[in-house]
């Protein structure tokens, strides 16, 4: 039995990258027979960097909405809020004592972040792969599918599983693998191919968010940074042409159809011609996720009890497991 976690962090509208890179894998998974999924919404996460307490309970249930609208079903996937959890906090703390300063200090995300301003940066934001372990950890999760980006924080994970169980000389924990398997599993700036499109950047015309609507949508692929030459004839061809590549996978990911597909279908075609017809598949694919997500908007009370009766189901295995991991170390229970 494969049991699958993963989570997004409700910083602001899910994009195109969370979408591609992420969620569409998860709903895959639920349809498989012998896979138990659970889907959070990270709150505990999204306070590790500047963010608004008078919006972040908004904001959870608007993520929460959107892993709906994109096809996960409450009735078929544990979907819940990270912070109604407390095991996952708790658990963090015990694997806090095994997790080596030298390789958090190593972690990307926590460099991008905290940038030159590294003396300042909170504790959380520093112990945030500690955290990620233990949500994964918590469910003794075998699977977690994350765009690629994530995948150094998957190797903390991977690591503090067997120290625990080497520390403890058990066999508790399994090493849990990324599934870095989306149609886009690394989408790229809109303005920046070297950037990956995101979250938190400060400018809104860099990504999609799920929310835009078609003439915002168009807006944004028309401005999307370029260059000059046409479309080539083989994927090889798109080396070293970061913002090329970007709009071809986009194009190939909403079309559920391969890159080299897409570069016969235009090759020798100008931008000018090819973002009309990728604004049109974005439009398309996107359209029906957005009215849903409003939709459900419309009635929070509705999702509040899918998430309520998610934290109780999650909690069900996240205390057993605590309750275990405690007894390994120790502790008087
Ligand atoms: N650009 C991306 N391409 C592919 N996958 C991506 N993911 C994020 N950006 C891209 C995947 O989306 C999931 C949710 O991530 P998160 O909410 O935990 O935050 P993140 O990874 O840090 O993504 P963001 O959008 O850049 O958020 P902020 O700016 O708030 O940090 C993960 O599976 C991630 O891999």
């Amino acid at each position: 039995m494969k049991r699958i976690l993963s989570g997004m962090q409700p910083t602001s509208q899910l994009h195109l990258g969370n979408y591609l890179g992420a969620l569409k894998n998860w709903v895959a998974f639920q349809e498989q027979a012998d896979t138990q999924c659970l889907y959070c919404v990270v709150d505990l996460h999204a306070i590790t960097v500047d963010y608004s307490p008078k919006q972040l309970a908004n904001s959870t249930r608007e993520i929460a909405a959107a892993y709906i609208a994109a096809g996960i079903d409450p009735k078929k996937s544990t979907l819940f809020v990270q912070s109604h959890v407390p095991e996952h906090s708790q658990l963090m703390w015990l694997l806090a004592t095994m997790a080596q300063m030298g390789k958090l200090e190593r972690m990307t995300q926590f460099k991008d972040k905290a940038g030159k301003n590294k003396e300042r940066a909170g504790l959380g934001l520093f112990a945030y792969p500690v955290l990620m372990a233990a949500d994964i950890l918590i469910y003794k999760a075998t699977h977690v599918p994350v765009g690629e980006d994530q995948k150094q924080h998957l190797e903390l994970t991977r690591d503090l599983a067997s120290t625990f169980n080497t520390r403890y000389d058990v066999d508790f924990f399994p090493q849990p693998d990324p599934v870095i398997t989306g149609p886009a599993p690394r989408v790229m700036s809109l303005r920046d191919g070297s950037r990956k499109m995101s979250k938190s950047d400060d400018s809104d015309m860099t990504r999609i968010n799920l929310t835009d609507t078609p003439d915002l949508i168009a807006k944004k692929i028309k401005k999307a940074k370029t260059d000059s030459d046409p479309l080539p004839d083989n994927l090889k061809g798109l080396e070293g042409r970061a913002e090329a590549m970007n709009l071809v996978t986009l194009y190939a990911a909403l079309s559920d159809i391969k890159k080299e597909d897409v570069i016969k279908k235009f090759a020798g075609q100008q931008f000018g011609k090819f973002k009309p017809a990728l604004i049109d598949v974005a439009v398309e694919h996107l359209t029906p996720i957005t009215e849903r997500m409003n939709e459900l908007m419309d009635n929070p009370d509705q999702i509040d009890r899918f998430l309520v009766e998610g934290a109780n189901n999650a909690r069900t295995i996240a205390n057993e497991n605590l309750r275990q991991v405690q007894k390994i170390m120790g502790f008087f229970i």
